[in-house]
C-alpha cells in the first residue's frame, strides 16, 4: 500500500481526535504545522500514525533513496574547558594528564593512514582546548588541504568556534573568514544540546548559548558554507523545550537555506554526571524522529546517526522520516562508547552499511558531505 493511502485510511477512523485528523489533513495538503500542533503530536500521536505522516513525508522528499558517506573522524583532544554535565568524553582542562592532545603532525599522519581510500570527508571535532587556538586549526586545515584537496574538511562545533574566536579577539565573521580561506568547508551540528534557557543551565552552563550557537550558524551560511543542526534529547527537557528548539532551527533555515541537515541525538547515560538519569525508550525515540521529520519541513534531511543510536535502532528509524546514516566510519571516534552506547567500536563497512539499508528495503546511495550522489547502489 503506499505511503499517501495509510494515512488516507488512518484519517478516516473514526477514533482519532480531531486535533491529529487536522494535522494530518495539513500534511496531505503540504502545509507546514505549528509548534502548538508539533506539541500535540508529542502528547497525543500514536507511533503508528506518526509513522504513516513521517514516511509520507520522507517518501515525497527522497523516495526510497537513503544516503550515507565515507569519512572518518579526526579528534584533536578530550581536554575541554567546559564542564557539560552529559558529557563522558572530555577531561578537564584541571586534569588534563588523563585526556590527549594531538599535535598536528599526529593528526597528519590520521589523514594519512587513508591513501588510497575512498573517503570524502573528515570529520574534526574534540573539547576545548586553551592552547589549541584560531591559528593552530588555521594551520592544521591548510596542512590537510595542501596533502589531500579532493577531502571535504567538515569541522569544529559552534562551541569550539565561539571559544576559538573569543580567545583571538575576532568577530565571528572574521574567525569564520579566515578558517574558510584556511580550508575548512562546512559545520558539523554539536553543541546545540537543547536552546531553552533553563535547559542550559542545567546541562551545559558554561558553553555558548543558544542565540549564539545560532549566530555563528548563520554567520557560516552567510559564508556560503553550509552545516549541520542537532538536538540532544531525552534528558530533562520537555516536548515544549525540544519543539521550541527545532522552532528556532526551522527559522533560521528560513532565512538562511543552510542547514542540510538535523540529526537528533539520543542523550547517552554512561559514566557522566547524569547517569541517573534513564535513557528514553525506543518508543520516545520513534516519536522524535518521526515528530521531527514532520515538524522540519524546510530541512532537506533527516539523520540518524547509528554509532550513537546503535545500527539497529538507526535502521529502524529509516520507516520514521530517516533519509541518511552519515557514515561509514571506522573506529575513529570516541563520544558514544564512551557515553555507554551499543557500539563499543563504531565501525561498518560500505557493505555492510548497504546490506543494513537494502534490508529495510530502501536503496542505498552514497553521497558527498552536501548531499552530490558519489555512487548508486548499483555501482558500489
Ligand atoms: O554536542 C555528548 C553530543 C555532540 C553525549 O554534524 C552526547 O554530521 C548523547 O554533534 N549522549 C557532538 N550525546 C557530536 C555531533 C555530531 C556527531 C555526528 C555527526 C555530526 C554532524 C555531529 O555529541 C555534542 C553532544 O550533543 N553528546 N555527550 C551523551 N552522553
Ligand atoms: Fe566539552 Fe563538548 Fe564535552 Fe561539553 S560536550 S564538556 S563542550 S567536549
Amino acid at each position: 500500500m503506499s505511503s499517501i493511502s495509510q494515512i488516507q485510511i488512518l484519517l478516516t477512523q473514526s477514533h482519532l481526535p480531531e486535533s491529529l485528523r487536522r494535522i494530518g489533513q495539513k500534511i496531505l495538503q503540504q502545509e507546514r504545522i505549528t509548534s502548538e500542533e508539533a506539541i500535540t503530536l508529542f502528547e497525543e500521536g500514536e507511533i503508528g500514525f506518526l509513522g504513516a505522516l513521517a514516511n509520507y513525508i520522507r517518501e515525497e522528499k527522497h523516495g526510497d533513496k537513503t544516503y550515507f558517506n565515507r569519512n572518518f573522524h579526526i579528534e584533536p583532544t578530550n581536554v575541554c574547558v567546559f564542564s557539560c554535565a552529559f558529557c563522558s568524553y572530555s577531561r578537564l582542562y584541571k586534569n588534563k594528564e588523563e585526556g590527549w592532545e594531538l599535535s598536528i603532525d599526529q593528526m597528519m599522519d590520521i589523514v594519512k593512514k587513508y591513501d588510497g581510500i575512498p573517503v570524502t570527508e573528515v570529520h574534526i571535532v574534540g573539547g576545548v582546548h586553551p592552547k589549541m587556538d584560531l591559528y593552530y586549526f588555521c594551520d592544521l586545515l591548510r596542512q590537510i588541504k595542501a596533502y589531500r584537496p579532493d577531502l571535504h574538511i567538515k569541522g569544529f562545533t559552534a562551541v569550539e568556534l565561539d571559544y576559538m574566536f573569543r580567545k583571538a579577539k575576532v568577530s565571528r565573521l572574521e574567525g569564520m573568514q579566515l578558517l574558510k580561506d584556511a580550508g575548512l568547508q562546512s559545520l558539523p551540528g554539536g553543541g546545540a544540546e537543547i536552546f531553552a534557557p533553563e535547559i542550559r543551565k542545567q546541562i551545559c552552563e558554561d558553553k555558548v548559548d543558544g542565540e549564539g550557537w545560532l549566530d555563528i550558524h548563520r554567520t557560516a551560511h552567510q559564508l556560503g558554507m553550509p552545516t549541520n543542526a542537532t538536538m540532544l534529547y531525552g534528558h530533562v527537557e520537555s516536548y515544549a523545550d525540544r519543539v521550541d528548539h527545532m522552532h528556532q532551527l526551522r527559522m533560521l533555515q528560513d532565512e538562511t537555506n543552510g542547514f542540510n541537515c538535523f540529526i537528533p541525538l539520543k542523550f547517552r547515560n554512561g559514566d557522566n554526571d547524569m547517569s541517573h538519569i534513564a535513557e528514553s525508550s525506543i518508543i520516545e525515540d520513534m516519536k522524535l524522529y518521526a515528530v521531527a521529520r514532520i515538524f522540519m519541513d524546510n530541512f532537506p534531511h533527516l539523520k540518524a546517526y547509528w554509532p550513537m543510536l546503535g545500527r539497529n535502532n538507526a535502521q529502524l528509524m529509516l520507516n520514521y522520516g530517516v533519509n541518511d546514516l552519515d557514515g561509514t566510519i571506522d573506529d575513529s571516534t570516541k563520544i558514544y562508547s564512551m557515553a555507554g552506547s551499543e557500539e563499543q567500536n563504531p565501525s561498518m563497512s560500505t557493505e555492510e552499511i548497504c546490506d543494513l539499508i537494502t534490508a529495510a528495503k530502501r536503496i542505498p546511495v552514497e553521497r558527498d558531505t552536501t548531499y552530490h550522489e558519489v555512487k548508486a547502489m548499483s555501482e558500489l
